[in-house]
């Protein structure tokens, strides 16, 4: 399939509690941003509906076989849940696209294909992390047993909303938890249409349950719920500390935090191809609109490169038509709400009144289709205590400083709040070596920038952009807890 016509996409509302579509009369509207429509009206979950759902997950942790299956059946049934996804792919990609910023042709070709594949790469652990035997006395056998935690919460927020349902869920199912998630209010219906998957791929129902709502009261209540074992959240740091404030107050119980960035991308006067480096770095602030928590946003260039990359980026920047996300062929995102539109606005305004130029962009691209689109935009800034280069601003707004060596780059590379991610872009091994030991971020990417398929790796970060990490061995380890076993063997 290639476009659709998105008043003809039938949406799996309301929650999904126990393996069934719980269907509520809806307040919340949700908006496309592609055209600003509302085209569903959400129910938000109370009190009760946050006690139902975690029941059920209760029920399904301790009733049902999940946690205690062999674990590669608890595997098999996730890689069958995969399957469904793929062969999914035309509704899927669809309803992704319809409510997100996603295009179409990206949700096929990226987020669909990416979630079915992390469920497998999740699913693989199974049997894999059980625990270990501890070096005790001989006349002594100590173990650590690892086991699930119990009902995890999960808050998941709107930039991707199928990779990061799966980036939560998947780590937790597959160490033999059950989940109540918590979409957001912006994109609610991937993630329930995930859920029916699961159910109908031999998931039992109750382990893996939605609930529909507004962070301050569904989110918070699901975050305060007694019987959450943990709970698991992506989005803005300033919710990830409401967040974390009420696991504390009410547990404490752990959380797994993956929150903003600022993320800077170094660029030395020997990249050997500096159109390829512009296209990389074009690519690293205009990919969703800018609206991924590691948008290299902070351009720091060797002083000679300073005019050639800035006119390679604007002829980048120049080949990006704003798109319906029904239509095949968009390739630049909308932003996702006249809120979120604002707020690029604000910044963007605030940090030339601080001095910032304004090389290219800085406006809204002028569109029939009602949507907020806003031009890919580049900052000259001085000084790193402008608005622009401080805040995360999450929309195509690159900051371009100038440095002169080595260790200036460095400097200016440390952000005072973020450190999730970071790009150095030079010919020099050693340089890049000495940048990567250097750099306070939770990933690196050496002349390259962005997510690979490589799930092995986590992500997360230093700083207050997160505590733990999703990705890799260590999100599955985040899933489980040990205990310790010590058995006396004298006869
Ligand atoms: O995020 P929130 P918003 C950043 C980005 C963006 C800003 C605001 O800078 O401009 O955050 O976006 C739920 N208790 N990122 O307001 O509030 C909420 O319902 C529990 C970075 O959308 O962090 C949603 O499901 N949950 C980011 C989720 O939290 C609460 C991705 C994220 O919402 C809650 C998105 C509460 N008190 C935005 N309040 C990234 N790191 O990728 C809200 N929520």
């Amino acid at each position: 399939m290639a476009s659709f016509d998105p008043d003809r996409i039938s949406l799996p509302g309301g929650h999904y509690i126990h393996g069934r579509l719980v269907q509520e009369t809806g307040t919340l509207p949700v908006s496309r941003p592609s055209d600003g429509k509302v085209y569903a009206m959400l129910p938000s979950a109370d009190a009760g509906c946050v006690d139902a759902a975690v029941d059920s997950a209760r029920r399904a942790f301790g009733g049902s076989d999940w946690a205690r299956r062999p674990p590669r059946d608890r595997a098999r049934a996730m890689r069958r849940w995969a399957d469904l996804i793929e062969a999914d792919i035309d509704y899927l990609a669809a309803l992704e696209s319809l409510g997100s910023t996603r295009p179409i042709d990206q949700a096929r070709a990226w987020d669909v294909p990416y979630t079915a594949e992390g469920i497998r790469f999740f699913a693989e652990f199974a049997d894999k992390c059980g625990g270990e035997v501890a070096a005790t006395a001989h006349d002594h056998l100590g173990m650590q047993i690892a086991e699930p935690l119990g009902v995890v919460g999960a808050i998941a927020p709107w930039n991707f909303p199928l990779s990061m349902t799966c980036w939560k869920v998947a780590p937790a199912l597959a160490a033999g938890n059950t989940v109540v998630l918590k979409p957001s209010e912006m994109t609610p219906f991937s993630a329930v249409r995930l859920a029916t998957l699961a159910v109908e791929a031999g998931v039992p129902p109750g382990v893996f349950n939605v609930i529909q709502g507004s962070g301050p009261v569904a989110g918070e209540a699901l975050c305060r719920h007694p019987g959450v074992a943990k709970v698991t959240f992506t989005g803005s740091t300033g919710t990830g500390r409401a967040v974390m404030r009420a696991c504390a107050e009410t547990g404490p119980k752990p959380v797994t935090l993956e929150l903003g960035g600022k993320s800077p991308q170094l660029v030395f006067a020997d990249v050997p191809d500096l159109d390829r480096t512009a296209q990389t770095l074009a690519a690293a602030i205009t990919g969703n609109a800018g609206q991924v928590c590691v948008a290299g946003s902070r351009l720091l260039v060797e002083r000679p490169l300073l005019e050639p990359l800035v006119e390679r980026l604007q002829q980048c920047f120049a080949t990006l038509e704003p798109g319906l996300t029904w239509h095949a062929g968009t390739r630049f995102s909308p932003l996702i709400s006249d809120a979120q539109a604002r707020r690029v606005e604000t910044i963007v305004s605030r940090a030339r009144e601080a001095g910032a130029e304004l090389l290219t962009g800085g406006t809204r691209f002028d569109t029939e289709s009602g949507g907020c689109f806003y031009r890919p935009t580049i900052l000259q800034v001085g000084a790193s205590d402008n608005p622009a280069v401080r805040e995360e601003i999450f929309g195509p707004v690159l900051t371009i400083q100038a440095f002169d060596d080595e260790e200036e780059a460095l400097g200016l590379a440390e952000h005072e709040i973020y450190g999730l991610a970071a790009g150095v872009h030079t010919a020099d091994l050693g340089r890049a070596l000495r940048a990567v030991r250097r750099l306070s971020a939770g990933t690196v990417w050496v002349n390259r920038y962005g997510r690979s398929r490589d799930y092995i790796l986590p992500t997360g970060g230093y700083k207050r952009s997160g505590i733990g990490r999703d990705l890799g061995r260590a999100a599955y380890e985040a899933n489980l807890h040990h205990k310790s076993v010590l058995v006396d063997l004298t006869p």
